[in-house]
């Protein structure tokens, strides 16, 4: 059956060779450029740039809603900073890259026969997910990124179904193409490396420059979660030490509508939920507690991070004062009305760690409003869009 189908579709193509004309005729492109060495060099770099970035966006993802086998620890209390550090660089990397790699490849769009058998058919529609969903992913992870949404949906959800998507198809690719670019990289078949003119780009001089444009947007943005690097980090969005109190702000009291609830006098901060004994405290009650001084950094998942020294009550102190059960797991609850990240989860760990506060200061001064005044969440090793601002109750569960 598969084989008739083969007979036909190779019938079909003799008939149809007077339509190729164009970039479809034989030797239509001519650069040496577009050969499969450049594209078994650049296959390998963004295999291993897009292993990272997807592995460390699907753990961000599980942290942020956790299956219930996964518990995201509390320590390292770095670790996530590093993690989507490495998400937010190999994706910025694989832009070049990718761009590369497209240039590369596109004239074998017009290859001819368009398509050979039915294995080929296969292997050439699944470019399709392949392709757009890797553009949708690195475009939509720049532009939120850059904070901005010229879209309708929902950012996180897009991106990732999409990179199930992709990664299914790059699947199908890495198949169809492992012992091509295995035969290349072992130089199995060495094919000289001649410009195309006299004085022309050579595929080392070509590949040499790729990785260069990779490695400058990498070091031009990574500045915006490693410190020394700042001054070179004239693309990163983020400078982590621009925004009061030396740290950037993401939703600012205005937009998230809680200029007049959290510098309200009478605010008291809710402990309420699974416990013996609710609590409702004032600014004062709290700061007549225990204080403990940690330094963390908020991380966000947009790449950015900055370390700062929080002073607060520890959440584990205010549980065991309400007498909540041990091993409790908390939702933390903003005052802000709306908006998807107005609550977020504390898991046992996170709420059991010692060093995860109710935090009232920042930096030695109390929080600025845009900080999240009068108290936030502040806990290691947490996402910085769960290090919910501007408390309004703790809910136990
Ligand atoms: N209530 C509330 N808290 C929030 C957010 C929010 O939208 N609403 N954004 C979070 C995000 S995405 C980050 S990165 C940090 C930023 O903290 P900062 O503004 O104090 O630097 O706050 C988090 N806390
Ligand atoms: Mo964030």
């Amino acid at each position: 059956m598969v084989r008739r189908v083969d007979q036909a579709l190779n019938k079909l193509w003799d008939r149809l060779a007077p339509l190729r004309v164009g970039p479809l005729k034989q030797g239509a492109f001519t650069s040496r450029l577009h050969s499969e060495h450049t594209a078994a060099w650049l296959g390998m770099a963004l295999g291993i740039s897009f292993t990272i970035c997807f592995a460390t966006g699907v753990l961000s993802h599980m942290i942020q809603q956790p299956p219930g086998w996964f518990t995201w620890p509390a320590r390292p209390a770095g670790l996530y900073r590093i993690s989507q550090g490495f998400h937010v660089a190999t994706g910025i990397a694989a832009i070049p890259l990718l761009l590369a790699k497209l240039w590369t490849v596109f004239p074998r769009l017009f290859s001819w026969p368009p398509v050979e058998n039915v294995a080929h058919a296969l292997e050439r529609l699944s470019l399709l997910p392949l392709v757009g969903g890797s553009v949708f992913l690195l475009m939509s992870g720049l532009n939120n990124i850059a904070l901005w949404y010229p879209w309708e949906f929902f950012f996180p959800a897009a991106h990732y179904w999409a990179a199930w998507i992709t990664i299914g198809a790059l699947m199908v690719h890495i198949g169809a193409k492992a012992s091509i670019t295995a035969s290349v990289l072992r130089k199995r078949e060495p094919e000289p490396d001649v410009p195309t003119e006299p004085g022309g780009m050579t595929r080392r001089g070509f590949l040499t420059t790729v990785a260069g444009a990779a490695g400058l947007v990498t070091v031009a943005t990574v500045g915006q979660t490693i410190r020394p690097l700042r001054s070179l980090s004239v693309l990163a969005p983020r400078d982590p030490a621009v925004g009061p109190q030396g740290f950037p702000v993401n939703k600012t009291a205005r937009s998230a509508r809680v200029t007049e609830t959290a510098t309200d006098a009478s605010w008291r901060l809710a402990v309420q939920g699974r416990v013996d004994r609710p609590l409702s405290l004032s600014l004062a009650d709290l700061q007549a507690m225990d204080q403990r001084e940690v330094t963390l950094p908020i991380a966000c998942v947009e790449g950015w991070s900055a370390t700062a020294r929080w002073k607060g009550v520890p959440l584990n102190d205010l549980l065991r004062l309400a007498g909540a059960p041990g091993e409790a797991e908390v939702t933390a609850e903003s005052l802000q009305p709306r908006g998807l990240f107005r609550k977020s989860e504390l898991n046992r760990l996170h709420a059991a760690d010692q060093d995860t506060l109710v935090a009232l200061e920042v930096n030695g001064e109390p929080l600025h409003l845009e900080h999240g005044f009068p108290a936030r969440i502040i806990g290691p090793n947490r996402p910085g869009v769960m290090q919910t601002k501007w408390l309004d109750k703790l809910v136990v569960k």
